[in-house]
């Protein structure tokens, strides 16, 4: 038999469906599909606009954004792509125009490191990993648009970069209208007098300078003088997460400095409710949208005011419930109350463990201060240790004008809220934890049976202890006794309620080369002023080497240089803005990695227009709500979005925002950018560890009875995520070359629910090229390669499986459920494969090609061609199901005995009550069960036989 097989191929190779064959039916496709621009999707207007009338039906798919890594691809990354490609192709052979194309975020740390230490241009790897990235994915066959092929690194597609950070470095948020407006209109507002300034100075008496200053805080974008990271020994700024906990550097181990540093700020805070509020109308993965709304965090609580002498102390709290049980505060040891609240000495009998062992209340904070100084936000919140020391002072509660005393600790932060709390230990566990420490009272106020001595309680109950001449809550549940406790404070002007949002601006410049350069000049007193749009795009300038000026490790006062800053001929520039020409100095900072991905859908949309960033019809085509089609409420977007859940929250959050503000400001009538999201799983594999616990390359280790080893070392066999790290990654082009890349694309489609993680593993690929085989043989006679299709009419069970077929695939390609479409299509191909050794009817060899396409691309349309049809399929048909054939027309009964299920039998659909008892009573497993003749056999018609033995 073996033999045999050997013969066949080696007597007639060419027409066998080897990885040979499939990879030049793949070429030659691909080929063509190229050069007639087969996956092209006309635009309404513009450059990309079609001849004729566009198809009724349109679909936008999108792929997150990749990064052109050196590394390469790996099987994993293309998940994702060739699950949306299959989407796409489906809808397209369904008469949909279908926009999918990929291009690339381009801009990075890698290629800038590189350059740091090489000396090569970022743009030269960058272009070399482009260029890799593409004969990857090319070999896939995905049917990309290619003419809108973008990278964020194209002067072309940053010129309109800067053109957006400038609509909203030129808009202001209109809390009335809840909407961002060009900051002209509130100029004009200004000026005509309809507004007037909030601090009562005259806007009309104002200098230019202190106008713009004025406008200048309002705008979405603006400089603030943030606390950052300052490491002088990188020549960098770091990220919190970048930091140790003994204040240095991760990489290099250096000294890492707090430092004020003026920075621009993106004011994303402006539109938390809508990020929030919005979410509802996306068709998202719910975990996605939680995770959102976590990272924006709304609280509603309420502020309250506690007098202590002539200061008064504000906090925030989301328990104004409990403010009967505040037995003391903590303000965070950087609020800017602390000094002038420090008492010049103890008071009479303090508690020894409040004074940090120090002699006056000063030099306590100041100790304090200093041992807490390192310690990173996270580091502060999550400390099971609660520290502190008391600043020998106290504030009035003011409910009940109990004098409580004030505390400085770290778990109390600066940034959210006020800075302050009041501390209610009975149901608070972190007060709970410092009252504990300090020795500090506690009171119950919500009722429990475990009461609040040994922890706090966090549970709901009634409110006890809470009341005073004016106000008495309690009894009442906590949603109620809020309400009535922050009414009360509203009167009495001690509070109001409130809302408080975990999200910060957005920190909207990095000290890098490898970035889009800020359209801004600073005039001679450092004012910002925006380019007129004539002068853009601000290209990159060319500098001699990219590191950052170096500096001296531990000198703290040293300022952050960017690369850029060594470009002195680009930096400095005569301009006139209006004022006649006049010194300016531009930004030598660099916009972050995140500008570019917050807005290329819509540069794939109109990626060659010079006019403008995307002309608005072709964004309304493409990306505008259709109520018609998906509900009143449809915000409009992308049609689907398929990317990894890493993005969950930045990406997504960053590219929402900008979207928005293009959407107040007029530019675009969606109001999101990503109507469906979906997340793929991820391809995980075997790794291995040698002796020492160190990754060796998976692909050189070879098994030997059940042990693995690398050469004659024995390895250690783990279970992870494909990639550089742990070094077990394939490489989709050798995949391709092996197999060919349908039988990739058939088996990565195959493997499971496109949102589960799977298991890849090479040996199984062959699976999937034996299908294709087979279906290839039902068309093809593999010894001659003719055509061996008769015109034999179907019989009717083939026409029954084949249209059940039809409709299950359809519902399947539709639903993005490509493995089980998979396996109807198996389950079908067995089927022609049995009941026509000799060759499949053509009307089922046709369809089957046809439905083999989404998958299977090139071997499908190979099929369709020698079929005898001239062009592609690419644009259909797709072959519908015909109702007749899906009738049903036998049933599985199922057949108790003694009420148990014990078999069941396929009978016609009409079979009468006689006939299902004799076939009940035929069957082998339930003749073994009776003995003789049963008592009793109870038929319901077309349901269910009971035997009673
Ligand atoms: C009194 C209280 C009683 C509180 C109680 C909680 C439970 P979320 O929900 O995350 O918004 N808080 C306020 N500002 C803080 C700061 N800057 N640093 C650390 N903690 C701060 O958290 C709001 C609660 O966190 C507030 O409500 C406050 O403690 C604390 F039984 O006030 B609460």
């Amino acid at each position: 038999m073996t033999q045999n097989v050997e013969q066949t191929a080696s007597a007639s190779p060419a027409h066998r469906y080897t990885a040979e064959l499939a990879g030049a039916i793949e070429q030659r496709w691909r080929d063509e599909w190229r050069e007639k621009g087969v996956f092209n999707a006309p635009n309404p207007v513009g450059p990309l606009q079609g001849d004729g009338p566009l198809p009724a039906e349109k679909l936008f798919i999108l792929d997150m954004f990749p990064y052109p890594s050196s590394a390469g691809l790996h099987v994993g990354h293309p998940l994702g792509y060739i699950a949306t490609d299959v989407y796409a192709r489906y809808h397209r052979m369904n008469g949909a125009n279908v926009l999918h194309t990929m291009g690339f975020d381009a801009f990075g740390l890698p290629a800038e490191q590189y350059a740091v230490q090489t000396g090569t241009h970022p743009r030269v790897t960058t272009e070399k990993n482009v260029a890799r990235y593409l004969e990857q994915i090319s070999s896939l066959g995905l049917a990309h648009d290619e003419r809108r092929r973008v990278s964020t690194t194209d002067p072309e597609f940053y010129h309109w970069t800067q053109w957006i950070f400038l609509q909203i470095y030129n808009a202001w948020y209109d809390a009335a209208q809840d909407r961002a407006r060009p900051i002209a209109e509130l100029e004009a507002e200004f000026d005509s007098g309809a507004r007037a300034l909030d601090d009562g100075r005259d806007w009309n008496a104002l200098s230019r300078a202190e106008k713009n200053a004025v406008l200048d805080g309002f705008r979405l974008v603006y400089e603030s003088n943030s606390l950052v990271n300052w490491c002088p020994g990188l020549g960098t700024v770091l990220a919190n997460e970048e930091v140790t906990a003994d204040g240095r550097s991760e990489r290099g181990n250096f000294p890492v400095f707090r430092k004020q540093l003026r920075q621009w700020m993106m004011r994303i805070t402006a539109y938390s409710d809508r990020l929030i509020d919005d979410l509802d109308l996306l068709d998202w993965p719910e975990k996605v949208k939680a995770m959102q709304r976590n990272w924006i965090g709304r609280s509603y609580g309420a502020r309250v005011r506690f007098p202590s002498g002539d200061r008064t102390i504000e906090v925030f709290t989301t328990r104004q419930d409990t403010l009967f049980g505040a037995t003391y505060m903590v303000l965070s040891p950087e609020h800017p109350l602390v000094d002038d609240l420090t008492a010049a000495a103890w008071p009479e009998g303090t508690d020894p463990r409040w004074t940090g062992g120090a002699a006056t209340p000063a030099e306590a904070v100041a100790q304090y201060r200093a041992s807490i100084a390192a310690k990173s936000d996270l580091e502060r919140q999550e400390s099971k240790e609660k520290t502190g020391v008391f600043l020998g002072s106290t504030a009035v509660n003011p409910v009940d004008g109990r004098e409580i005393p004030l505390f400085i600790g770290d778990y109390v932060l600066m940034g959210y809220g006020t800075g302050a709390i009041m501390a209610v230990p009975g149901h608070d566990v972190r007060d709970h934890e410092f009252a504990t420490e300090f020795g500090l009272p506690l009171i119950e106020v919500i009722g429990s049976e475990a009461g609040v001595q040994d922890e706090a309680y966090v549970g709901d109950g009634p409110a006890v202890n809470s009341a005073n001449a004016e106000v008495d809550i309690n009894g009442m549940a906590v949603a109620d006794a809020k309400r009535t406790i922050t009414a009360y404070l509203e009167r009495t002007g001690a509070g109001e309620g409130t809302v408080q949002y975990k999200l910060r601006d957005w920190l909207f410049a990095r000290q890098r080369y490898w970035g889009e350069p800020f359209p801004i000049v600073f005039d001679a007193d450092g004012a910002p002023h925006a380019l007129p749009d004539a002068d853009l795009p601000v290209l990159l300038p060319e500098v001699d080497d990219y590191a950052p000026v170096s500096f001296d490790p531990d000198d703290a006062d040293s300022q952050p240089s960017p690369p850029l800053a060594k470009a002195s001929d680009w930096l400095h520039l005569d301009l006139d803005l209006g004022d006649g020409l006049q010194d300016y100095t531009r930004d030598a900072n660099v916009m972050p990695q995140w500008a570019g991905s917050s807005w290329y859908q819509l540069r794939y949309v109109d990626p060659t227009n010079s006019e403008t960033f995307c002309a608005k019809e072709n964004e309304a085509y493409w990306m505008g709500p259709r109520p018609e089609r998906n509900g009143a409420k449809d915000p409009g977007g992308v049609d689907l979005y398929v990317g990894g859940v890493e993005h969950a929250v930045l990406h997504l959050l960053y590219a929402r925002f900008w979207h928005k503000v293009l959407f107040d400001l007029g530019y675009v009538t969606s109001r999101e950018p990503y109507r469906k999201l979906f997340n793929q799983g991820m391809i995980q594999a075997y790794a291995y560890t040698d002796a020492r616990g160190v990754y060796v390359q998976a692909d050189e280790v070879v098994e030997r009875d059940g042990r693995y080893f690398l050469g004659d070392q024995e390895v250690n066999r783990e279970y992870g995520k494909m990639g550089k790290s742990l070094k077990n990654s394939v490489a989709p082009d050798d995949i391709a070359r092996d197999y060919g890349a349908d039988t990739l694309r058939v088996y990565e489609m195959s493997m499971g629910p496109l949102d589960q993680d799977r298991p890849w593993a090479t040996k199984d690929v062959v699976g999937a090229q034996r299908f294709l085989q087979r279906a290839w043989r039902a068309v093809i006679d593999e010894e001659t390669g003719a055509v061996r299709v008769t015109d034999e009419t179907p019989s009717d069970e083939s026409m029954r499986v084949l249209h059940k077929t039809i409709a299950g695939v359809r519902e399947d390609y539709a639903e993005m459920r490509d493995n089980t479409a998979i396996a109807k299509l198996i389950e079908l191909t067995n089927h022609l494969t049995k009941a026509y050794p000799g060759g499949a009817p053509r009307a089922l060899a046709e369809p089957l090609a046809l439905m083999l396409a989404p998958v299977a691309p090139h071997v499908a349309e190979e099929l369709w061609n020698r079929l005898g049809h001239e062009g592609s399929l690419a644009h259909g048909p797709f072959p519908q199901p015909e109702n007749q054939w899906l009738v049903e027309d036998t049933v599985e009964i199922p057949v108790q005995v003694k009420g148990k299920v014990r078999a069941r039998i396929t009978v016609g659909a009409d079979a009468s009550d006689e006939a299902l008892e004799a076939a009940a009573l035929a069957d082998p497993k339930i003749a073994e069960l009776l003995d003789g003749a049963p008592r009793k056999v109870i038929v319901v018609s077309g349901k269910l036989v009971n035997i009673v033995p």
